[in-house]
């Protein structure tokens, strides 16, 4: 993939994506393949919250005056909020936010809905589109105005244990749903002056993309009891006082998808994990004059057994070449291709092309064990493409001793560098400039060392990188 930009931005228009071509800068269409993908996403975050979380749903307006409550918060979101100003040609006498995210909107809410020590933890969560006037260059899935798939989640706690407990969980969370998409990622502190405005402190995942830039593909906040007090949040305890709850919020995006596009992909197109392909097996008949009505009857009900068995199965029968189908399903993604023809079904085989690998093979369908091995294909996919992704990544990630050599690695092939710093603001804004990078984040805590900028003993090892 020489120029990953473009590469993005051409198997989005090729498989049917994302139509960028609405006209409000940064707002984007979702087609018809792109939004089967986007609801198999969704549906595998939305099992794995289900268990413990429950889901509700805001406005997206949201008063000025709630959105100005929490100062540090409005301060944060200053510059990125629309706003909507009238009502036909009335003008409102209360401006209303279209949300950028939804704390103001919900926690007015939470502050009637928590009454006793008895009503806690709240675990809430929403999928909904927000909306950021983002100032940096738009890009599709990456950076957009539109935020269509915000999944975010806000949980309300007793005590501050419980919290931070929640804070753990949620990354377990999020570590479990890009495990499941193949995406590696990984989990640093964000330094204080890169926090969500608002936050005690944010921990964040980044992953790598093609050209070695990182993308923050999701956040977990600890809220303290900053917006408790602001909205005054409050719960009685067993023993009758009136005591502010500690809060929690993590969201995800879009991103996530552009990372399972962009991580896996490669230059024949889209290659899906299984668990978010539309198809997950396609079949294709090789069909000829004599016997084709045959063909297409046993293709139809090898379909017919997969999916029984809950597979996502499409026969291909449209009457064009087979190698126009070919290109095709792997431009899409398809994981498996099954090719099934005359010879074939003599000899009760089927050849099956896996498109991770860009292998074929040949499996028997003598019995109804071809079931089982399909899906046992399937799990292998995933499982070596989210080695194959794992490999890159870490591949990525190389540690320095010295400024020189942190600026010499990412120059050389960008990613991440990691190294001891003092974890001191001035220090690290200066390394960022040094380097022409962005803190990621802290990783490990208690490391005992020197900075490599000023000397000074060092707390942390930090992750920098060029980012998105
Ligand atoms: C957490 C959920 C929040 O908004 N409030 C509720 C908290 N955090 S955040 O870090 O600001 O955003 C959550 C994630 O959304 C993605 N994201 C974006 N994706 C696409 N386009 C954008 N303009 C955009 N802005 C943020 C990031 O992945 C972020 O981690
Ligand atoms: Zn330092």
């Amino acid at each position: 993939m020489t120029d990953f930009s473009e590469w993005f931005h051409n198997i989005l228009e090729e498989a049917e994506i994302i139509d960028i071509r609405y006209p409000v800068k940064g707002m984007h269409v979702w087609q018809p393949q792109g939004f089967k993908i986007r609801k198999h996403t969704l549906d595998i975050l939305k099992n794995i919250l289900d268990e413990t979380h429950e889901e509700v749903l805001f406005p997206l307006l949201i008063p000025e005056d709630e959105l100005a409550k929490e100062a540090i918060h409005v301060k944060g979101f200053e510059e990125e909020v629309y706003w909507i100003t009238h009502g036909g040609l009335t003008e409102l006498n209360k401006k209303l936010a279209l949300r950028p995210t939804s704390e103001t909107a919900m926690y007015p809410m939470f502050a009637l809905w928590v009454r006793s020590h008895n009503d806690l933890p709240f675990r809430f969560y929403q999928i909904v589109n927000t909306f950021r006037y983002e100032t940096k260059h738009t890009r599709p899935l990456i950076r957009v105005r539109e935020i269509t798939t915000f999944k975010e989640a806000h949980t309300v706690h007793a005590t501050r244990e419980e919290c931070e407990e929640q804070v753990k969980t949620a990354v377990k969370i999020y570590k479990e749903f890009f495990d499941m998409l193949g995406i590696p990622y990984s989990v640093s502190k964000r330094p204080q002056w890169d926090k969500f405005p608002g936050a005690e402190y944010t921990m964040a995942f980044d992953t790598i993309l093609p050209d070695g830039k990182t993308l923050q593909i999701g956040t977990v906040h600890n809220l303290g009891q900053t917006f408790a007090k602001t909205f005054d949040i409050t719960y009685e305890t067993a023993e009758g006082e009136h005591e502010h709850v500690y809060q929690t919020c993590y969201g995800v995006s879009d991103r996530v998808i552009a990372s399972v596009i962009g991580i896996h992909g490669d230059e024949k197109g889209l290659c899906l994990p299984p668990a978010v392909a539309p198809y997950q097996v396609v079949i294709v008949p090789i069909i000829f004059k004599k016997g084709a009505e045959e063909v297409l009857n046993f293709c139809r009900e090898i379909v017919y057994k997969l999916k029984n068995a809950g597979l996502r199965v499409h026969l291909d029968d449209r009457d064009i070449r087979a190698g126009k189908k070919f290109y095709e399903h792997e431009m899409r993604g398809v994981p498996l291709r099954m090719e099934i023809g005359p010879r074939d079904i003599e000899n009760k085989n089927a050849v099956i092309f896996r498109r991770d690998k860009l292998e074929k093979e040949t499996i028997s369908i003598d019995s109804d064990a071809f079931i089982d091995d399909i899906k046992t294909l399937l799990d292998n996919i995933s499982t070596d493409m989210k080695d194959k992704a794992w490999d890159s990544f870490n591949a990525h990630i190389r540690s320095a001793e010295t400024v020189e050599e942190a600026r010499t690695k990412i120059e050389e092939n960008k990613g991440i560098v990691s190294f001891n710093w003092c974890g001191d603001e001035p220090c690290g804004k200066e390394l960022e400039e040094k380097v022409h990078v962005d803190i990621l984040g802290i990783q490990e805590e208690d490391v005992h060392g020197v900075c490599i900028n000023c000397g000074k003993p060092s707390k942390c090892k930090t992750l920098i990188a060029k980012t998105y």
